[in-house]
Protein backbone atom coordinates (compact mmCIF):
# COMPACT_ATOMS: atom_id res chain seq x y z
CA UNK A 1 0.00 0.00 0.00
CA UNK A 2 1.32 3.23 -0.61
CA UNK A 3 1.93 5.40 2.28
CA UNK A 4 2.68 8.82 0.82
CA UNK A 5 -0.12 11.04 1.62
CA UNK A 6 -1.76 13.81 -0.86
CA UNK A 7 -2.10 16.64 1.09
CA UNK A 8 -3.01 20.54 0.99
CA UNK A 9 -1.84 23.43 2.49
CA UNK A 10 -2.92 26.38 2.69
CA UNK A 11 -1.74 29.67 4.58
CA UNK A 12 -0.56 33.41 4.27
CA UNK A 13 1.48 33.56 1.39
CA UNK A 14 3.18 37.17 2.07
CA UNK A 15 4.93 38.22 5.05
CA UNK A 16 4.61 36.73 8.77
CA UNK A 17 5.99 33.48 10.76
CA UNK A 18 2.96 31.58 9.94
CA UNK A 19 3.13 31.47 6.20
CA UNK A 20 6.93 30.52 6.75
CA UNK A 21 6.00 27.96 9.15
CA UNK A 22 3.34 26.14 6.41
CA UNK A 23 5.90 26.66 3.68
CA UNK A 24 8.97 24.97 5.33
CA UNK A 25 6.77 22.58 6.17
CA UNK A 26 5.42 21.23 2.99
CA UNK A 27 8.98 21.23 1.67
CA UNK A 28 9.86 18.86 4.13
CA UNK A 29 6.68 17.05 3.58
CA UNK A 30 7.67 16.72 -0.11
CA UNK A 31 11.47 16.14 0.42
CA UNK A 32 9.34 12.65 2.37
CA UNK A 33 7.73 12.33 -0.84
CA UNK A 34 4.33 13.28 0.10
CA UNK A 35 2.67 15.51 -2.63
CA UNK A 36 1.87 18.97 -1.29
CA UNK A 37 -0.48 21.28 -2.67
CA UNK A 38 -0.59 24.79 -1.61
CA UNK A 39 -3.63 26.52 -2.19
CA UNK A 40 -3.49 30.23 -1.56
CA UNK A 41 -4.33 33.57 -3.16
CA UNK A 42 -0.27 33.97 -4.27
CA UNK A 43 2.78 31.54 -4.10
CA UNK A 44 4.09 31.44 -0.49
CA UNK A 45 7.47 33.60 -0.34
CA UNK A 46 9.45 31.17 1.14
CA UNK A 47 8.47 28.54 -1.50
CA UNK A 48 11.97 29.23 -3.83
CA UNK A 49 12.69 27.74 -6.71
CA UNK A 50 11.03 24.71 -8.39
CA UNK A 51 10.89 21.36 -5.96
CA UNK A 52 9.55 17.67 -6.65
CA UNK A 53 6.16 17.24 -5.04
CA UNK A 54 5.21 20.42 -4.31
CA UNK A 55 2.30 22.16 -6.89
CA UNK A 56 0.93 25.37 -6.29
CA UNK A 57 -3.18 26.39 -7.19
CA UNK A 58 -3.82 29.95 -6.84
CA UNK A 59 -7.29 31.39 -5.71
CA UNK A 60 -9.04 33.80 -8.26
CA UNK A 61 -11.49 35.80 -6.80
CA UNK A 62 -14.84 37.03 -8.05
CA UNK A 63 -15.05 41.21 -7.77
CA UNK A 64 -18.36 41.29 -9.72
CA UNK A 65 -19.72 44.97 -8.87
CA UNK A 66 -22.29 43.87 -6.30
CA UNK A 67 -19.38 42.82 -4.25
CA UNK A 68 -18.08 45.99 -1.96
CA UNK A 69 -15.88 43.09 -0.23
CA UNK A 70 -14.92 40.74 -2.95
CA UNK A 71 -16.02 37.24 -1.14
CA UNK A 72 -12.17 35.52 -1.21
CA UNK A 73 -12.94 33.22 1.56
CA UNK A 74 -15.66 31.47 -0.63
CA UNK A 75 -13.50 31.37 -3.29
CA UNK A 76 -10.93 29.73 -1.23
CA UNK A 77 -13.34 27.57 0.33
CA UNK A 78 -14.54 26.56 -3.28
CA UNK A 79 -10.84 25.99 -4.91
CA UNK A 80 -10.03 24.00 -1.71
CA UNK A 81 -12.93 21.67 -2.44
CA UNK A 82 -12.05 21.18 -6.27
CA UNK A 83 -8.71 20.62 -5.53
CA UNK A 84 -9.34 17.94 -3.05
CA UNK A 85 -11.61 16.38 -5.08
CA UNK A 86 -9.56 16.63 -8.69
CA UNK A 87 -6.14 15.76 -6.86
CA UNK A 88 -7.61 13.38 -4.19
CA UNK A 89 -6.93 15.17 -1.53
CA UNK A 90 -6.37 12.97 1.47
CA UNK A 91 -6.64 15.89 4.08
CA UNK A 92 -6.23 19.81 4.14
CA UNK A 93 -3.76 21.29 6.70
CA UNK A 94 -4.52 25.08 6.95
CA UNK A 95 -2.66 27.72 9.05
CA UNK A 96 -4.29 30.20 10.89
CA UNK A 97 -7.86 29.74 11.84
CA UNK A 98 -9.49 32.94 10.17
CA UNK A 99 -10.57 32.69 7.45
CA UNK A 100 -8.60 29.13 6.42
CA UNK A 101 -10.10 26.91 9.12
CA UNK A 102 -13.20 28.14 8.06
CA UNK A 103 -12.95 27.56 4.50
CA UNK A 104 -11.39 24.23 4.98
CA UNK A 105 -14.78 23.10 6.92
CA UNK A 106 -16.55 24.63 3.99
CA UNK A 107 -14.42 22.49 1.57
CA UNK A 108 -15.28 20.06 3.91
CA UNK A 109 -19.04 20.16 3.43
CA UNK A 110 -18.69 19.85 -0.68
CA UNK A 111 -16.09 17.07 -0.82
CA UNK A 112 -17.61 14.81 2.06
CA UNK A 113 -16.49 12.87 5.12
CA UNK A 114 -12.83 11.42 3.62
CA UNK A 115 -11.16 14.75 3.38
CA UNK A 116 -9.66 15.09 6.71
CA UNK A 117 -9.14 19.20 7.88
CA UNK A 118 -5.97 19.91 10.47
CA UNK A 119 -6.28 23.17 11.64
CA UNK A 120 -2.80 24.62 12.68
CA UNK A 121 -3.23 27.59 15.43
CA UNK A 122 -0.55 30.45 15.19
CA UNK A 123 -0.86 33.67 17.74
CA UNK A 124 -3.43 36.38 16.51
CA UNK A 125 -5.76 33.95 15.43
CA UNK A 126 -7.20 33.72 18.97
CA UNK A 127 -5.39 36.16 20.95
CA UNK A 128 -6.96 38.99 18.80
CA UNK A 129 -9.39 37.58 16.62
CA UNK A 130 -11.11 35.32 18.87
CA UNK A 131 -11.66 38.28 21.16
CA UNK A 132 -13.77 39.70 17.95
CA UNK A 133 -17.63 38.94 19.47
CA UNK A 134 -17.79 39.07 15.48
CA UNK A 135 -15.76 35.99 14.93
CA UNK A 136 -15.44 34.24 18.18
CA UNK A 137 -18.49 31.37 17.42
CA UNK A 138 -16.52 30.99 14.19
CA UNK A 139 -13.39 30.16 15.61
CA UNK A 140 -15.17 27.99 17.87
CA UNK A 141 -16.98 26.22 15.08
CA UNK A 142 -13.83 25.76 13.26
CA UNK A 143 -11.98 24.81 15.68
CA UNK A 144 -14.63 22.20 17.14
CA UNK A 145 -14.91 20.66 13.63
CA UNK A 146 -11.63 20.31 12.52
CA UNK A 147 -10.33 16.56 12.54
CA UNK A 148 -7.47 17.36 14.65
CA UNK A 149 -6.01 21.22 16.13
CA UNK A 150 -2.67 21.95 16.83
CA UNK A 151 -1.10 25.26 17.90
CA UNK A 152 2.41 26.29 18.24
CA UNK A 153 3.10 26.80 22.27
CA UNK A 154 1.18 25.22 25.12
CA UNK A 155 0.46 29.04 26.14
CA UNK A 156 -1.75 29.42 23.05
CA UNK A 157 -3.45 26.21 23.87
CA UNK A 158 -4.48 27.70 27.71
CA UNK A 159 -5.82 30.73 25.72
CA UNK A 160 -7.58 29.19 23.19
CA UNK A 161 -9.37 26.44 25.64
CA UNK A 162 -9.84 29.31 28.34
CA UNK A 163 -10.76 32.34 25.43
CA UNK A 164 -13.71 29.54 23.37
CA UNK A 165 -14.25 27.00 26.22
CA UNK A 166 -13.04 24.22 24.19
CA UNK A 167 -13.48 20.67 25.41
CA UNK A 168 -11.51 18.92 22.42
CA UNK A 169 -8.29 18.14 22.46
CA UNK A 170 -5.31 20.34 21.00
CA UNK A 171 -1.89 18.79 20.33
CA UNK A 172 1.25 20.87 20.84
CA UNK A 173 3.21 21.09 17.70
CA UNK A 174 6.52 23.47 18.11
CA UNK A 175 7.67 25.32 15.37
CA UNK A 176 11.11 24.45 13.79
CA UNK A 177 14.18 25.34 12.20
CA UNK A 178 16.13 23.89 8.81
CA UNK A 179 19.63 23.66 10.46
CA UNK A 180 20.44 23.52 6.77
CA UNK A 181 19.70 27.39 6.58
CA UNK A 182 19.83 28.54 10.40
CA UNK A 183 23.67 28.35 11.64
CA UNK A 184 25.90 30.58 12.24
CA UNK A 185 26.58 32.15 9.29
CA UNK A 186 29.92 34.29 8.70
CA UNK A 187 29.17 37.67 8.65
CA UNK A 188 32.18 40.21 9.79
CA UNK A 189 32.54 41.73 6.16
CA UNK A 190 28.52 42.20 7.02
CA UNK A 191 28.66 43.47 9.95
CA UNK A 192 31.28 45.81 9.08
CA UNK A 193 28.61 47.65 7.22
CA UNK A 194 27.20 48.80 9.89
CA UNK A 195 29.14 48.43 12.90
CA UNK A 196 32.79 49.83 13.87
CA UNK A 197 35.00 46.92 15.58
CA UNK A 198 34.09 47.99 19.10
CA UNK A 199 30.50 48.86 18.52
CA UNK A 200 27.60 45.45 19.09
CA UNK A 201 24.56 45.25 17.26
CA UNK A 202 21.11 44.93 18.87
CA UNK A 203 18.62 43.74 16.26
CA UNK A 204 14.41 43.62 16.12
CA UNK A 205 13.28 41.27 12.98
CA UNK A 206 9.26 41.85 12.50
CA UNK A 207 6.54 43.57 10.86
CA UNK A 208 5.97 45.93 13.16
CA UNK A 209 3.04 46.01 14.27
CA UNK A 210 1.60 47.14 17.53
CA UNK A 211 2.05 44.18 19.40
CA UNK A 212 6.00 44.15 18.99
CA UNK A 213 6.07 46.88 20.81
CA UNK A 214 8.78 48.05 18.59
CA UNK A 215 8.78 51.84 20.79
CA UNK A 216 10.73 49.58 23.62
CA UNK A 217 13.29 48.59 21.01
CA UNK A 218 13.78 51.77 20.89
CA UNK A 219 13.85 52.56 24.37
CA UNK A 220 15.70 49.40 25.51
CA UNK A 221 18.74 50.88 23.06
CA UNK A 222 18.80 54.36 24.02
CA UNK A 223 19.74 52.80 27.85
CA UNK A 224 22.00 50.38 26.33
CA UNK A 225 24.19 52.62 24.07
CA UNK A 226 24.51 55.36 26.95
CA UNK A 227 27.13 52.52 28.68
CA UNK A 228 27.98 50.28 25.45
CA UNK A 229 29.06 51.44 21.95
CA UNK A 230 25.88 50.01 19.67
CA UNK A 231 24.32 49.95 16.74
CA UNK A 232 20.60 49.29 16.67
CA UNK A 233 19.24 47.10 13.05
CA UNK A 234 15.31 47.25 12.51
CA UNK A 235 14.47 44.19 9.61
CA UNK A 236 11.37 44.60 8.53
CA UNK A 237 8.65 46.87 7.23
CA UNK A 238 5.10 47.58 8.82
CA UNK A 239 2.69 50.18 10.31
CA UNK A 240 5.05 50.91 13.05
CA UNK A 241 7.47 52.26 11.22
CA UNK A 242 6.50 56.18 10.73
CA UNK A 243 6.63 56.15 14.49
CA UNK A 244 9.22 54.35 15.72
CA UNK A 245 11.24 56.83 13.36
CA UNK A 246 9.82 59.87 14.95
CA UNK A 247 11.13 58.64 17.82
CA UNK A 248 14.83 57.65 17.08
CA UNK A 249 14.43 61.64 15.87
CA UNK A 250 13.50 62.75 18.91
CA UNK A 251 15.91 61.06 20.60
CA UNK A 252 18.80 61.84 18.50
CA UNK A 253 19.77 58.77 17.77
CA UNK A 254 19.52 58.94 14.03
CA UNK A 255 23.10 58.06 13.33
CA UNK A 256 22.74 54.63 15.84
CA UNK A 257 20.47 53.33 14.19
CA UNK A 258 19.83 51.49 11.01
CA UNK A 259 16.90 50.57 9.13
CA UNK A 260 17.26 47.50 6.53
CA UNK A 261 13.69 46.75 4.75
CA UNK A 262 12.50 43.35 4.25
CA UNK A 263 15.09 40.74 3.78
CA UNK A 264 15.27 37.32 2.59
CA UNK A 265 18.11 35.42 3.97
CA UNK A 266 17.67 36.70 7.51
CA UNK A 267 20.09 33.56 8.37
CA UNK A 268 22.97 36.08 7.32
CA UNK A 269 21.28 39.01 8.60
CA UNK A 270 20.81 37.66 11.83
CA UNK A 271 24.06 36.14 12.29
CA UNK A 272 25.58 40.13 12.71
CA UNK A 273 23.81 40.44 15.56
CA UNK A 274 24.86 40.21 19.17
CA UNK A 275 21.53 40.15 20.82
CA UNK A 276 17.72 39.80 19.35
CA UNK A 277 15.22 42.16 20.84
CA UNK A 278 11.27 40.92 21.12
CA UNK A 279 9.54 42.78 23.80
CA UNK A 280 6.92 42.07 21.98
CA UNK A 281 2.86 42.34 24.02
CA UNK A 282 1.61 38.76 22.25
CA UNK A 283 4.02 36.59 20.93
CA UNK A 284 2.64 32.67 20.49
CA UNK A 285 6.26 31.52 19.69
CA UNK A 286 8.08 33.88 18.59
CA UNK A 287 9.96 32.06 15.48
CA UNK A 288 12.18 34.83 14.68
CA UNK A 289 13.61 34.10 18.45
CA UNK A 290 14.21 30.78 17.08
CA UNK A 291 16.00 31.64 14.33
CA UNK A 292 18.14 33.94 16.31
CA UNK A 293 19.18 31.13 18.66
CA UNK A 294 20.09 28.70 15.56
CA UNK A 295 22.44 30.87 14.45
CA UNK A 296 23.44 31.70 17.95
CA UNK A 297 22.16 35.04 19.10
CA UNK A 298 20.50 35.24 22.70
CA UNK A 299 17.31 36.61 22.94
CA UNK A 300 16.10 40.00 24.96
CA UNK A 301 12.39 39.44 25.74
CA UNK A 302 9.55 40.03 27.12
CA UNK A 303 7.49 37.33 29.13
CA UNK A 304 4.70 37.00 26.77
CA UNK A 305 2.26 34.10 25.50
CA UNK A 306 4.90 31.46 24.80
CA UNK A 307 8.32 33.07 24.49
CA UNK A 308 9.38 31.87 27.73
CA UNK A 309 8.61 27.75 26.13
CA UNK A 310 11.35 28.62 23.45
CA UNK A 311 13.79 31.48 25.16
CA UNK A 312 15.48 29.89 28.65
CA UNK A 313 15.79 32.92 31.04
CA UNK A 314 19.41 33.13 31.91
CA UNK A 315 20.84 30.64 29.43
CA UNK A 316 19.71 31.45 25.71
CA UNK A 317 18.15 34.43 26.55
CA UNK A 318 16.70 36.97 29.47
CA UNK A 319 13.13 37.69 29.41
CA UNK A 320 11.58 40.73 31.10
CA UNK A 321 8.01 41.71 32.07
CA UNK A 322 6.22 42.75 29.27
CA UNK A 323 6.99 47.22 29.12
CA UNK A 324 9.79 46.59 31.94
CA UNK A 325 12.37 48.33 29.49
CA UNK A 326 14.99 49.25 32.62
CA UNK A 327 14.93 45.72 32.97
CA UNK A 328 15.96 44.71 29.86
CA UNK A 329 18.44 47.29 29.46
CA UNK A 330 20.32 45.87 32.70
CA UNK A 331 19.60 42.48 30.57
CA UNK A 332 21.24 43.51 27.27
CA UNK A 333 24.14 45.27 29.09
CA UNK A 334 25.19 42.45 30.87
CA UNK A 335 25.54 40.22 28.45
CA UNK A 336 27.17 42.72 26.08
CA UNK A 337 29.57 42.95 28.87
CA UNK A 338 30.35 39.73 29.34
CA UNK A 339 32.42 38.00 26.94
CA UNK A 340 32.78 34.70 28.67
CA UNK A 341 29.01 35.10 29.55
CA UNK A 342 27.80 36.02 25.63
CA UNK A 343 29.88 32.74 24.54
CA UNK A 344 28.08 30.50 27.24
CA UNK A 345 24.67 31.79 25.91
CA UNK A 346 25.67 30.64 22.08
CA UNK A 347 26.77 27.93 22.86
CA UNK A 348 23.22 27.02 24.95
CA UNK A 349 21.58 28.93 22.38
CA UNK A 350 22.91 26.59 19.08
CA UNK A 351 22.42 23.29 21.25
CA UNK A 352 18.68 23.63 22.16
CA UNK A 353 18.15 24.92 19.00
CA UNK A 354 19.38 21.90 16.91
CA UNK A 355 18.44 19.62 19.22
CA UNK A 356 15.11 20.69 20.59
CA UNK A 357 13.32 22.53 17.73
CA UNK A 358 14.43 20.26 14.97
CA UNK A 359 12.65 20.23 11.47
CA UNK A 360 12.80 16.76 10.83
CA UNK A 361 11.38 15.77 14.43
CA UNK A 362 8.29 18.24 14.30
CA UNK A 363 7.79 17.29 10.04
CA UNK A 364 7.13 13.42 11.58
CA UNK A 365 4.96 15.23 14.69
CA UNK A 366 2.93 16.65 11.88
CA UNK A 367 2.75 13.13 10.23
CA UNK A 368 1.24 11.46 13.06
CA UNK A 369 -1.36 13.79 13.58
CA UNK A 370 -2.14 13.32 9.71
CA UNK A 371 -2.01 9.20 9.91
CA UNK A 372 -4.09 9.19 13.27
CA UNK A 373 -6.83 11.65 11.19
CA UNK A 374 -7.35 9.63 8.28
CA UNK A 375 -6.89 5.82 10.49
CA UNK A 376 -4.34 5.33 9.10
CA UNK A 377 -0.83 3.30 10.66
CA UNK A 378 1.93 5.35 10.77
CA UNK A 379 5.08 4.11 8.45
CA UNK A 380 7.97 4.23 10.09
CA UNK A 381 9.55 7.29 9.52
CA UNK A 382 11.96 8.11 12.14
CA UNK A 383 13.08 11.43 12.37
CA UNK A 384 17.13 11.80 11.90
CA UNK A 385 17.98 14.93 14.52
CA UNK A 386 21.46 15.79 15.49
O1 LIG B 1 -0.43 35.59 14.82
C1 LIG B 1 0.12 36.47 14.19
O2 LIG B 1 0.26 37.61 14.58
C2 LIG B 1 0.65 36.19 12.85
C3 LIG B 1 1.57 35.05 12.85
C4 LIG B 1 2.35 35.16 11.60
O3 LIG B 1 1.83 34.76 10.58
O4 LIG B 1 3.45 35.70 11.68
O5 LIG B 1 2.50 35.06 13.96
C5 LIG B 1 2.28 34.07 14.90
O6 LIG B 1 2.74 32.85 14.37
C6 LIG B 1 4.15 32.63 14.36
C7 LIG B 1 4.43 31.26 13.76
O7 LIG B 1 3.80 30.24 14.48
C8 LIG B 1 4.68 32.76 15.79
O8 LIG B 1 6.08 32.54 15.81
C9 LIG B 1 4.37 34.17 16.32
O9 LIG B 1 4.76 34.23 17.66
C10 LIG B 1 2.88 34.45 16.23
N1 LIG B 1 2.65 35.87 16.51
C11 LIG B 1 1.99 36.29 17.57
O10 LIG B 1 1.53 35.54 18.42
C12 LIG B 1 1.87 37.76 17.72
Amino acid sequence: MDKKLKIGITCYPSLGGSGVVATELGKLLAEQGHQVHFIANSIPFRLGTFQKNIFYHEVEVNDYYVFRYPPYDLSLATKMAQVAKSQQLDLLHVHYAVPHAVCAFLAKQMVGDGLKVVTTLHGTDITVLAQDESLKDLIRLAINESDAVTAVSQDLIRETVELLDIQRPIDLTYNFIDKRIYYPRDAASLRRDFAAPDEKILMHISNFRPVKRTQDVVEVFRQVQEQVPAKLLFVGEGPDLPKMQWKINDLGLNDKVHFLGKQDDIAQVISMADVLMLPSEKESFGLVALEAMACGVPTIGSRAGGIPELVLHGKTGYLSAIGDTQSMAENTIRLLTDDRLAAEFREACLQRAHHDFCNDAIRHEYEQIYYRVLGREVPNLKPVCG
